[in-house]
């Protein structure tokens, strides 16, 4: 069972661990960085700096709360009793990390598995989130009710409410398949608004959305690293974070922006899947 826990506790030391982690793989990225390996393809990598800013704050989150679960894109994987799990991306945004552009992301969120709504399609909701920008030094945080902040300026939301003027941030996924598929949807999409901005990393592209300056997100094959404390982020600056239909949001489909537009996207988006059938 989820004991009661002080969601707001928890943003701090998201908050916390993950500026800290943020400064040190900055630090890292100007000594210079090399692939330690690949994952689900030759293009798909993580270096040693992704390996030892998770170990980091696995280490980190053990000392702060020792009952809790932790499970990390790098493989990080500790059992806890208390319902709370940590879903950390100690890099989001790898490829830009590697390539020293300025788009990356440390992410670290706590979340629960009750089912309860805003429960993305892995089976948990954040309840307290962070996301750090070592290259802005800019930290954005969350937690269940408490609004959404970049540092202590709360964050205004999403406000676009037409798709030809909507500024549409997207991604892409790593094999060759998924690439080809999603170009198809692009295709279709693109003509229907303002444009799209491709950044690299799913953590930035929905902190962003929650600061006003992307009107509307969408990509398709996210884990649940890359978007657990900022699809919490997002929802409470106001935006909607939704899947497909009645689906919940996650690696089948993850949709953000006003009501209006997180709507008029998903219908763009389902019809350009629909053709490729
Ligand atoms: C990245 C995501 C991004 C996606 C990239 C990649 P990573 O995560 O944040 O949105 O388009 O292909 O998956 O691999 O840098 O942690």
């Amino acid at each position: 069972m989820t004991e009661s826990v002080d969601a707001s506790a928890l943003a701090d030391i998201a908050g916390t661990l993950a500026r800290s982690v943020g400064q040190m793989i900055h630090e890292k990225r100007a000594a210079g960085v090399d692939i330690a390996a690949t994952k689900s393809s030759l293009t798909d990598v993580v270096t040693a700096a992704d390996e030892e800013a998770e170990r980091i704050l696995t280490a980190g989150i053990r000392e702060l709360r020792p009952e809790d679960a932790i499970l990390g894109e790098e493989g990080a994987s500790v059992k806890g009793t208390s319902g709370v799990t940590w879903v950390v991306d100690p890099i989001d945004g790898t490829v830009n990390y590697l390539y020293n552009l300025p788009a990356y992301a440390v992410s670290v969120a706590a979340t629960v598995a009750d089912g309860a709504p805003g429960t993305m399609s892995d089976g948990r909701r954040a309840i307290a989130g962070a996301v750090y920008l070592p290259v802005t030094g800019e930290l954005f945080t969350a937690w269940e009710g408490g609004g959404a902040f970049l540092g202590s300026e709360r964050l205004p939301g999403p406000s676009q409410t037409t798709l030809a003027t909507t500024l549409l941030g997207t991604g892409f996924g790593y094999t060759v398949e998924r690439r080809t598929e999603q170009v198809e949807v692009l295709r279709r999409v693109l003509p229907r608004v303002r444009d799209i901005r491709r950044i690299g990393s799913a953590a930035m592209d929905l902190c962003l959305l929650a600061a006003g300056r992307l009107d509307a997100y969408y990509e398709r094959g996210l884990q649940p690293w890359d978007y657990a404390a900022a699809a919490l982020i997002a929802r409470e600056s106001g935006a909607v974070v939704r899947g497909l239909g009645d689906a919940r949001p996650g690696e089948e489909l993850l949709i953000a922006g006003t009501p209006e537009i997180a709507a008029e996207l998903a219908e763009v988006v389902a019809e350009a899947y629909r053709a490729l059938e």
